[in-house]
């Protein structure tokens, strides 16, 4: 049956070798049957440039080009910095943050969500400045241990800050949610970022709309289904693919 899938927050690193398994498998038996694979962001750890000559990055994007149906990238806030030069060597089509595809008929709205959890308010300023283009290509010029080294610094800082926040605080905004949703006049939306995997049912403006949140791939695998009948978010065993 035609399909689309749609993964985020692997969160890919040297440290955890399973994870990496278990989306390499996922790449090589299930992603090229698909009408198309959509990444909401997340997907690494953390990203300081696309010249990192990592062994998971090379691995990633052989994946990523051996994939038969075409792949859609959109960042996250971890690897908000992957550029145009992975994106070639991976083959994969980088997409504004956020997007309108029609899915079997249905306009749905995709994103990484973490433009819709706006009570965080540390969050988003930090996250207005290190969107800054002309920062970016400041950090860019770096070299590539320093880099690694500010990474390293705003993860301390964020782990840091995160122990003072209320879950509520960092889940999303409900009128933010609708918000968006009306400004871009769908009754669908899917994104990652938040770990609570769910289908919502709501309303907006008196008729049925959804919200499909994407899991974490940090203790099994997480895969959202859609056909144009139904859509199913499935988990993946990581052990197996080992
Ligand atoms: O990712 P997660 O779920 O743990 O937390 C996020 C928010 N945190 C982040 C930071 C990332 O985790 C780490 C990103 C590394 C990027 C490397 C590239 C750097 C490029 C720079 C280009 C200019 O996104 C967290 C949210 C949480 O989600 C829930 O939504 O709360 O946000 C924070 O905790 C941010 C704090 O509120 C503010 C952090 C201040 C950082 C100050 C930087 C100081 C620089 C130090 C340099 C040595
Ligand atoms: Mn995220």
């Amino acid at each position: 049956m035609p399909h689309t899938l749609f993964i985020a927050d692997l969160h890919l690193s040297p440290g955890r070798p399973d994870i990496t398994a278990a989306f390499l498998a996922f790449m090589e038996t299930e992603a090229s049957k698909a009408d198309a694979l959509y990444v909401l962001g997340d997907l690494f750890e953390f990203w300081v440039g696309d010249d990192e000559p990592s062994e998971l990055n090379r691995q990633v994007a052989a994946a990523f080009r051996a994939c038969r149906a075409p792949v859609y990238y959109i960042h996250g806030n971890r690897d908000f910095m992957i550029g145009r030069r992975f994106a070639a060597e991976a083959n994969i089509t980088l997409l504004p943050e956020h997007k309108v595809i029609d899915l079997y008929g249905t306009p749905t709205l995709i994103m990484h969500g973490d433009t819709l959890c706006i009570d965080d308010v540390g969050y988003q300023r930090y996250r207005r400045i290190t969107r800054l283009r002309w920062l970016q290509w400041l950090f860019l010029r770096l070299p590539l241990t320093k880099r690694l080294g500010i990474a390293d610094g705003i993860r301390g800082k964020s782990a840091e800050s995160k122990q003072d926040k209320s879950i509520t605080i960092m889940d999303v905004n409900q009128g933010e949610v609708e918000r968006q949703m009306r400004k871009a006049g769908v009754q669908r939306l899917i994104h990652g970022h938040t770990h609570r995997p769910a289908i919502h049912d709501l309303e907006l403006d008196g008729r049925p709309a959804r919200r499909i949140v994407l899991g974490d791939w940090y203790t099994q695998g997480s895969v959202l289904r859609v056909t144009r009948e139904c859509a199913e978010l499935q988990s993946r065993e990581l052990e197996e693919s080992k």
